[in-house]
């Protein structure tokens, strides 16, 4: 990709009003539009006080600017920082004068994508950025800083540069053939492709993690009208969000409320009770319901233990999405709250008897250890980019022990490598990166 030659401006803040209202300019021209805004180029990196005026020296507003030369800067060009008073007039003014001074209107996440372009962040970092200022819980922010601050890059390069080493090992074995032979059934060799094994599935586990603190995780209840799905979701979210009553088919929306278990963010969904000839609301109320089911990560199936005849699950439910069954208003029946097998937890909505269970169940299933400051944040991409990179290791490993295949262990090893490359961006397209920053808000 060539690098853009434009000098940029963004609002750094968001729209609206605030005490500041930084903006922020990148590029070759950063310079000269400071000594036109300001008068004189301030001191590099140093908070100093000045008026802001447009082209034409009409004043705009006062406050601190800061200056960045090149290279040392967020971007990596020169970067020329306003913070202004936090007026939406007042910043798109700045905005204004930056523009007619030379500068363009920022894309969304185009200084992130410089700073990728001139080295000072890798992907996996500038991803890091945008998922620290959404994060939903202290866990996932702390994780996103350790992603930015290099954790899982370096975990990432770390396995790249131990295929690569294996790589050059076995081409260099099959270009001396007398010794190839014995190289390739070599145990070392065996090894060290072992070795690997276990740190792809290290990484693996720790990008899965990674995954849930950033997007969360998606809970949905499902069962027989009255079971008492509601209540249930009630007593998790701790307020009286679903409206319960003894009257079967009472709830007929989605309804969504957020809560944090031990830090990990989980998005719980009640459904409408799933029934035979329900009304025509009820009816698209079990149609969102069985929509809800396809994008869920975990499934509580509520069952009335009062009742024997909603004891099965008669839904079809996903397959590849763990079913919780959750016997609920134990208060009524002579049986103790809490775990009675691996999927079927026994709880009462009214009491909140056998909750923590519950909770505890729904860590489990998400793979949630509050690891601290061990984790990182992962997105969808890297876990797939990991899944192929695991994919043509394991294949190439298949294919040096089935048919003793040198070349091939050695192709599957550089694909391997080549999709780990993906997730910092060592390996990537124009593509790729396009979408990747076209999702940050414009200022990043
Ligand atoms: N004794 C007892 N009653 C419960 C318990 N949980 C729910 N109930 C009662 O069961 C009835 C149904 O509860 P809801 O939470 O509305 O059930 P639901 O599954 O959401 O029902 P629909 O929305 O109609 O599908 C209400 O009268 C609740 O008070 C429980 O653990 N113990
Ligand atoms: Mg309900």
């Amino acid at each position: 990709m060539t690098l853009d030659a434009d000098t940029i401006v963004a609002s750094a803040t968001p729209p609206g009003t605030g005490g500041i209202g930084v903006v922020r300019i990148s590029g070759n021209q950063a310079e000269a539009i400071a000594r036109a805004m300001l008068g004189s180029l301030p001191e590099p990196r140093t908070a100093t006080y000045r008026t802001f005026a447009d082209a034409r020296g009409q004043k705009i507003d006062a406050g601190l600017a800061l200056y960045f030369p090149e290279p040392a800067s967020f971007t990596g060009e020169s970067v020329l920082e306003l913070h202004g008073h936090g007026g939406p007039l007042v910043v798109s003014m700045l905005v204004e004068a930056a523009i007619e001074l030379g500068a363009r209107q920022a894309m969304p996440g185009e200084f992130s994508e410089r700073a990728f372009h001139n080295d000072k962040l890798d992907l996996v970092q500038a991803e890091a950025i945008a998922d620290l200022i959404s994060s939903g819980t202290a866990q996932a922010a702390r994780a996103a800083l350790r992603s930015l601050s290099g954790a899982f890059s370096t975990a990432v390069n770390r396995l790249a540069d131990r295929l690569l080493r294996l790589r050059m090992h076995v081409e260099a074995a099959i270009d001396f053939p007398e010794e190839e032979i014995d190289f390739l059934s070599d145990d070392r060799l065996n090894e060290r492709l072992a070795e690997c094994a276990t740190s792809f599935e290290t990484l693996i586990e720790e990008a899965q993690q990674g995954r849930v603190l950033r997007d969360g995780y998606q809970v949905v209840i499902v069962g027989k009208p009255n079971a008492g799905k509601s209540s249930l979701m009630n007593l998790l979210s701790g307020q009286d969000a679903a409206i319960v009553t003894e009257i079967a088919g009472t709830t007929r929306d989605i309804l969504r409320e957020q809560i944090d278990i031990d830090g990990l963010a989980v998005e719980l969904i009640d459904t409408a009770g799933l029934r035979e000839n329900p009304d025509r609301v009820e009816e698209e109320g079990i149609r969102r319901a069985r929509r809800a089911l396809r994008s869920a990560d975990a499934v509580l199936w509520i069952q009335d233990a009062t009742d024997s005849g909603s004891a099965a699950i008669d839904e079809e439910l996903p397959d590849d999405v763990p079913v919780t069954v959750v016997r609920n208003k134990i208060d009524l029946v002579e049986e103790a709250a809490g775990a009675i097998s691996s999927n079927t937890v026994n709880l009462s909505a009214k009491t909140g008897a056998g909750v923590d269970v519950l909770r505890d169940t729904i860590k489990e299933l998400a793979g949630y250890r509050n690891q601290g400051e061990g984790a990182f944040t992962a997105r969808r991409r890297h876990l797939e980019a990991l899944a192929r990179a695991k994919a043509h290791f394991d294949s190439g490993r298949e294919a040096l022990r089935e048919a003793r295949a040198g070349e091939l262990l050695a192709e599957e090893l550089r694909l391997s490598q080549q999709a780990l490359g993906e997730i910092t961006g060592a390996v990537s397209s124009d593509d790729l990166l396009g979408r990747i920053f076209s999702e940050f808000c414009i200022g990043k």
